[in-house]
């Protein structure tokens, strides 16, 4: 049975419940007074139900059955759902406050009690001005500030990989940031699989986890340091994508959310942007680049409209500075020149404020939930298939996931 309650009116004073009433639609008043005989609200319909159900010796899911609750779908009260009536009670049928919207009080207690984590990969050239960016979006020396880091490992000398963690706390909601710095990314002469170490990486983060997942006694809260987005630095050559660029998203944009971005956008003309940027959107789709938000997973029509709105500006064409300036008597984080001072945050400078929006007020949470859901669960599978397999061929029916090494080797080369 699904039970779908609008909260508008639930939560009202009854002055505003009757002038709802009175302001509602004759086509659904209709409905409703035919529903207010049935029914009049759920407080009080529930029990003559009850009531009706223990003089016939009903048992209780008989009782459940004869109920037939009507829903409201696509606007229609009262349609079948799934061969079986379900119940759409108004806020303005219930008798005093249910609570129900307090569902999210908790939610936001208990997440802000736990914190959440959030980690982000800087992959581009050195001197691109990555540090400086990540410094620029959190605004604090967040990417040199140095604590212990928990991951330093240089797997040939071209790419070596940082880690490093801090926890920011803002109005009393705690994220523990993890940045994971790249340096030195195509800085060789040959730089033929530059992309290996980072693949690596990734896919050991999604092993971690797994493995943790499939302990017995399993932590009530695993700790999570997959890569929920990887920003791609591209130099602003004003060019087209380099094949170094093109052969790492080609890789990374199938295990992991990239979000490509012009580095340095003020040595960029306005007319140079323009059209770099709309090269670059011709080049990752006629490379099948996927980057983030991918067209497949948006969930609703209002997500795609959202989504599209992000994809026609990508790549966002940033400029990073940990340098405030006075402007107008008001302090701005800014890059001054001889010319004037660019302004990172503002809108008509450079898209810095874009791409803030998007890491960190509006997706990080989907950002989560895409590596999660779709990332990481594609890991996850590809794991599990492969250990079964290799179990069945050694005449075993089951195989606990023991030995990674083995296995992820073979999975990465299939990358
Ligand atoms: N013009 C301009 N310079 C920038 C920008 N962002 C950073 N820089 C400068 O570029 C230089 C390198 O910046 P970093 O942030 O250290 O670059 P990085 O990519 O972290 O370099 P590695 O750590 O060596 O990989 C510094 O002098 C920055 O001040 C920008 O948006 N525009
Ligand atoms: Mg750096």
């Amino acid at each position: 049975m699904e039970e779908r309650v609008e909260e508008e009116g639930g939560i009202m004073g009854q002055e505003q419940k009757d002038e709802d009433k009175n302001d509602e639609q004759p086509a659904s008043m209709t409905t409703q007074n035919s529903m207010t005989e049935k029914q009049e609200n759920c407080l009080k319909v529930c029990p003559v139900v009850e009531e009706k159900g223990k003089e016939k010796g009903m048992k209780e899911g008989e009782m459940k059955k004869e109920m037939e609750l009507e829903i409201e779908f696509d606007g229609e009260l009262g349609q079948s759902f799934s061969g079986q009536q379900v119940s759409f009670i108004r806020g303005a049928d219930l008798v005093g406050y249910v609570g129900i919207e307090a569902v999210l009080d908790q939610m936001r207690r208990k997440t802000m009690k736990a914190g959440f984590e959030f980690n982000i990969m800087v992959v581009g050239q050195s001197g691109l001005g990555k540090s400086t960016l990540v410094n620029t979006l959190f605004k604090s020396k967040v990417s040199r500030k140095s604590c212990m880091p928990d991951y330093a490992e240089e797997i040939s000398k071209t790419v070596k990989l940082h880690s490093v963690s801090h926890v920011i706390e803002e109005k009393g909601v705690k994220m523990k940031l993890t940045v994971i710095d790249t340096p030195g990314f195509g800085d060789q002469i040959n730089n033929e699989n530059c992309w290996e170490p980072i693949v690596k990486y990734v896919n050991e983060q999604y092993e971690k986890y797994l493995r943790e997942e499939l302990h017995v006694n399993r932590k009530t809260r695993i700790p999570d340091t997959r890569v929920h987005c990887c920003i791609y630095f591209l130099p602003a050559t004003g060019h087209r994508l380099r094949p170094i660029d093109v052969e790492f998203m080609k890789r990374l944009g199938k295990i992991v959310s990239i979000v490509p971005v012009i580095a340095k956008a003020d040595t960029l003309t306005i007319e140079e942007r323009l059209e770099f940027k709309e090269r670059i959107r011709q080049d990752l789709l006629g490379n099948g680049i996927q980057v983030y938000p991918q067209k497949e997973y948006d969930e609703d029509l209002e997500e795609h409209i959202i989504n599209n709105r992000i994809r026609e500006s990508i790549p966002f064409a940033v400029v990073g500075t940990d340098k405030e300036h006075q402007v107008n008597g008001n302090t701005v984080l800014g890059r001054k020149t001889k010319w004037g001072i660019i302004e990172v945050e503002n809108v008509a400078h450079c898209e810095f404020a874009n791409l803030r929006d998007l890491l960190i007020r509006s997706n990080l949470q989907d950002l989560k939930e895409v590596t999660h859901n779709i990332h990481y669960e594609t890991y996850r599978v590809r794991r599990l298939n492969e250990s079964n397999m290799n179990f069945s061929e050694m005449g075993l029916s089951t195989r606990p996931l023991e030995n990674g090494t083995a296995d992820k080797c073979e999975s990465e080369s299939q990358l």
